[in-house]
């Protein structure tokens, strides 16, 4: 499953109706005065945001979203009906950006039920009952419906990070994000997060980066929203990637590989497809004894790739985090090879 954080849409506003030229025809009235009615306004086609999507992916089926054209007006003062409106869903944390301007972003839609025009309906055009004055008793003219804006857009999903870490308690999650980091709590820029992740970006040679989120609360049965688990579920989605942290030692007394399959039982549960995202098991505490026996029989009992680490002493993590980053490249090359 592949998690879809950015989109490209094309939305366009209703034409406004035409305004109409007619004259009251009636009986024994041969000509009778204007009464062209105006053409209908067009539809707005509006973005609105919802706290219950957690992902931009129902929108990917579809690139073109257009607002209902206003009706022409008619005779007997007859106004078009208004076009439609088209809402798009997307969650909570969607910012619009504007592709025809260098993706200038338009809108942060941080709360949620915010709603935003993007593309205005035209207004409808004046009937000839409008043009009448005392000089020009019978206007022959009317108003064409002015076209609804047309925008090419780009939704992009905010993140709570590009590598989301997944582990038991006492797996090492803290203690390898402070290694790889300066760990800071980034709740300001979350709005939608109500446990705080603590975001570790790691800054490569090249400059590019890598954002970890280690959020806190899963436990077993956490798909059955027990205690904080269903938090960190919701926003484990909002990772490209996920990071398995396993503890090699055992030390709670279970072992790693039983450990590896509840974790992807939780996330399954919770979501189907959701631990088929792209993933990599970072095992840790590889300076403890019994580590290296169970790293064998972990190998033997998973296809996941394998990064025998020791947060607290610092050996191997370099090589797991350039995976990631390799990871999380090939995600970007995807996304924009699929919207040339
Ligand atoms: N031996 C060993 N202990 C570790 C390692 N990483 C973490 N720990 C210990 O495991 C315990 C839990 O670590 P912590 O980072 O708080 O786990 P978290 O609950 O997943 O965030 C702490 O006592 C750490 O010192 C490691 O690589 N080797
Ligand atoms: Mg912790």
């Amino acid at each position: 499953m592949k998690f879809i954080d950015k989109v490209r849409i094309k939305v366009k506003g209703g034409n406004g109706g035409n305004g109409c030229v007619s004259f009251r025809r009636e009986k024994y009235v041969p000509k009778g005065g204007p009464d062209g009615g105006d053409g209908g306004n067009g539809g707005n086609v509006i973005i609105k945001t919802t706290s219950h999507l957690q992902s931009l992916a129902p929108l990917k089926y579809r690139n073109q979203y257009d607002a209902g054209k206003g009706q022409h007006g008619k005779g007997k003062d007859r106004t078009g009906h208004s076009g439609e409106d088209k809402i798009i869903m997307v969650p909570q944390g969607t910012m619009i950006k504007n592709v025809r301007n260098n993706l200038y972003t338009i809108a942060d839609l941080d709360q949620d039920d915010q709603e935003l025009i993007v593309a205005h309906g035209g207004k409808g055009g004046r009937g000839n009952a409008r043009f009448k004055t005392s000089v020009n008793q019978c206007p022959q003219n009317s108003e064409p419906g002015i076209e609804g804006e047309e925008k090419f857009l780009e939704l992009e999903l905010k993140l709570v990070g590009d590598v989301g870490l997944v582990g038991f308690p006492n797996a090492g999650k803290s203690t390898l994000l402070s290694f790889v980091s300066s760990a800071e709590p980034k709740i300001a820029s979350y709005p939608f997060t109500t446990l705080s992740p603590q975001i570790g970006i790691v800054e490569f040679d090249d400059l590019s980066r890598l954002r970890i989120a280690d959020i806190p609360g899963l436990i077993e049965g956490a798909h059955e929203n027990i205690g904080l688990g269903h938090e960190f579920l919701r926003h484990i989605e909002r990772t490209k990637i996920i990071a398995f942290v396993l503890d090699m030692a055992g030390i709670d007394g279970r072992n790693p590989w039983d450990d590896l399959d509840s974790l992807i039982n939780e996330l399954e549960w919770y979501k189907k497809g959701l631990s088929r995202r792209p993933s990599l098991i970072i095992a840790n505490k590889m300076d403890e004894k019994i580590a290296e026996e169970n790293l064998d029989t972990l190998k033997l009992k998973t296809g996941i790739e394998i990064y025998p680490v020791s947060a607290i002493i610092g050996t191997n993590i370099s090589s797991a985090l350039t995976r990631l980053k390799t990871l999380k490249n090939e995600l970007e090359t995807q996304f924009s090879n699929e919207s040339l």
